[in-house]
């Protein structure tokens, strides 16, 4: 069985690839490696456990996928480096990371562009989602399918925020994207962009006051028990998105592309439902716990305030045209 360890991997990619690149027949035959950051059981991975299952029966045993989840390889922006570079098959991503070096991504990323999770998921299912998807090829990466990430609320270790007065002078911890910096600004707080794996032990020590994240993640990661605010402003409905290595994708027949790109997609609504059961389970146990969870006073005035950002982050023809697409996919999507 081929093992791989961060130590691997980095020093796989640093001896030029010979872990992904230079040893050719090897990487061929060996299940497609993949990272994820979140654990065993969380939707994403499992949804990934399910396209492995499915590829292992199309293909005869011949694909399939080995995941390593929890964060074992490194952070998300170290893993998408070494996807890009070959050194890893497949990786589960929030959008975040990938908003410096495709544009596109933006635009699902920026703050209340979804108006419900209908919207979102009918923008993601359609034309605008596929274009992300094809976005991500020139960078060395092919996009398969998005998941679910839900919509991200502020929590801190300090007070209820109903207006966006109370997150004034507040330490945030954002993923790293310049446009979360951006946010957070805007509502007159400081961003603190921090790797997911350091923000329990951030909050603990009172090196950041609070962070951002969806009912599933604040869970999972235990920062409810140390920031027992949660304000439900939603701002974000940025998804998931899963990637292959262009290099990899590339070594595959046009049959095996095909059929990883099915199982991608037959993923989907398996994760959709895996997803919506988990929101409701942490946020049950997340209000049992004792957390002070509060609807925010107006969530236009945080709309507002962060509303310029759009003009500062989208820029390029191509990104004005998706915007265009997905706000006039709004209205219709709940019927
Ligand atoms: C989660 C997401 C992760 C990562 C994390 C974070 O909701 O699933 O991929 O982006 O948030 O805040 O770092």
């Amino acid at each position: 069985m081929v093992r791989l360890t961060r130590r691997a991997l980095t020093g796989g990619l640093m001896a030029g690839g010979a872990l992904g690149l230079g040893a050719c027949g090897d990487v061929l035959s060996r299940p497609f490696f993949s990272s994820d950051t979140h654990s065993a059981d969380y939707p994403t991975v499992e949804a990934v456990r399910m396209m492995s299952r499915l590829l292992d029966e199309r293909s005869g045993g011949r694909l399939s996928i080995r995941i390593y989840s929890g964060g074992q390889l490194g952070s998300e922006r170290d893993t998408l480096e070494l996807t890009v570079f070959g050194g890893l098959d497949m990786n589960r991503v929030n959008l975040a990371p990938l908003n410096a070096f495709a544009p596109e991504t933006v635009i699902l990323s920026l703050p209340f562009v979804f108006e419900s999770e209908p919207h979102m998921r009918a923008a993601l299912d359609g034309a605008p989602g596929r274009a992300v998807l094809d976005a991500l090829e020139p960078h060395g990466l092919i996009g398969l399918c998005f998941y679910d990430s839900g919509a991200r609320s502020f929590y801190n270790i300090r007070r209820p925020i109903r207006t966006p007065d109370d997150m004034r002078g507040l330490k945030i911890r954002v993923q790293n994207s310049d446009l979360y910096v951006s946010m957070v600004e805007a509502l007159g707080a400081n961003a603190t962009p921090m790797d997911l794996s350091e923000v329990y032990q951030g909050l603990m020590q009172g090196v950041i006051d609070g962070a951002e994240n969806n009912w599933p993640s604040y869970e999972s990661t235990r920062h409810f028990e140390t920031a027992p605010f949660y304000s439900l402003t939603g701002h974000v409905m940025a998804p998931e998105v899963l990637v292959m290595s262009a290099r990899r994708w590339h070594a595959l027949s046009d049959t095996d592309k095909a059929l990883v790109s099915t199982c991608a997609r037959e993923s989907v609504p398996y994760m959709r439902d895996l997803w919506d059961a988990r929101v409701s389970a942490a946020r049950e146990r997340i209000t049992a716990s004792g957390v002070e969870v509060n609807e925010v006073d107006d969530v236009s005035d945080f709309a507002d305030l962060m509303r310029p950002v759009w003009e500062r982050f989208v820029r390029t023809p191509s990104q004005q045209r998706l915007l265009e697409d997905i706000r006039n996919m709004a209205g219709g999507a709940d019927a």
